[in-house]
């Protein structure tokens, strides 16, 4: 087992989480970087007006994935030619917290399944497992079906772009494959916290809370966020440190 893992103190971590937990909004990935539609994609619309996109078999708009309205994009395809879709977090990185960090939702009819990786850079994935969506009977809009991925089950602490394939129990015809209609950020750092940490030292404890607090008075103090998508350089220093391991 590698030790990069620790590296990351666990005081921190809950200082920046209750940080931006505080703000209490729900986090939504906002940005498809790619999409490629398997057999049976398109765009279903049970949103009641919500949704102003596109809808159809065989159509694709991204603005069906990046708000949990109702609105699904069904990812289509099969086990051999699997849908696949790429999403970023344009505001700060998913970080690994307790038991689940991202939950992507489907809000069509019977519940289908999902395999996720994560990405630092949208190059390089790591498996974050498969949920097979036997657990629900029914989605819907007002109770939608999700799966849900631990990032501490992959080599990364913190990632802001993730790849989800259609897998596991797949409904055949239109709208085929997982029906997804958006991807929540259970733990995450905002971009403004996220560079602040990176350039920290592997630090003692009782100075990472103390660090930790200073952190968010600064926060408070800087206006304004980073501007759109960033490539996350706290976790990419991370991952250096992990190649290096
Ligand atoms: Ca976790
Ligand atoms: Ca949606």
């Amino acid at each position: 087992m590698s030790n990069h893992r620790t590296y990351l103190s666990p005081l921190l971590a809950l200082a920046l989480l209750s940080a931006a937990q505080g703000a209490g909004a729900t986090v939504i990935a906002d940005t498809v970087l790619s999409f490629s539609g398997g057999v049976g994609f398109g765009v279903i619309d049970y949103s009641e007006g919500a949704y102003t996109g596109a809808v159809g078999n065989g159509v694709y708009d991204p603005l069906a994935v990046t708000s949990l309205d109702g609105a699904a994009l069904a990812l289509g395809g099969t086990h051999k030619e699997p849908g696949q879709i790429v999403m970023s977090f344009s505001g700060g990185s998913v970080v690994d917290g307790d038991g689940a960090d991202i939950r992507v939702y489907d809000s069509i009819n019977a519940p289908e399944g999902l395999f996720a990786e994560a990405s630092l850079d949208g190059l390089t994935f790591f498996p974050l497992g498969l949920d097979n969506g036997l657990s629900s009977p029914f989605c819907s809009m007002r109770s939608p079906c999700a799966a849900e991925f631990d990032l501490g089950r992959s080599e990364l602490e913190a990632a802001s772009i993730f790849r989800f394939s259609v897998a596991g129990r797949i409904v055949l015809n239109y709208p085929q494959g997982f029906d997804l209609d958006a991807v929540e950020a259970l733990s995450f750092v905002p971009a403004a916290l996220d560079s602040g940490a990176r350039a920290l030292p592997i630090p003692e404890p009782a100075a990472v809370v103390l660090f930790g607090l200073g952190l968010l008075g600064a926060r408070s103090r800087r206006p304004g966020a980073r501007g759109l998508w960033q490539a996350p350089r706290w976790p990419g220093s991370l991952l250096n440190r992990a190649l290096r391991s």
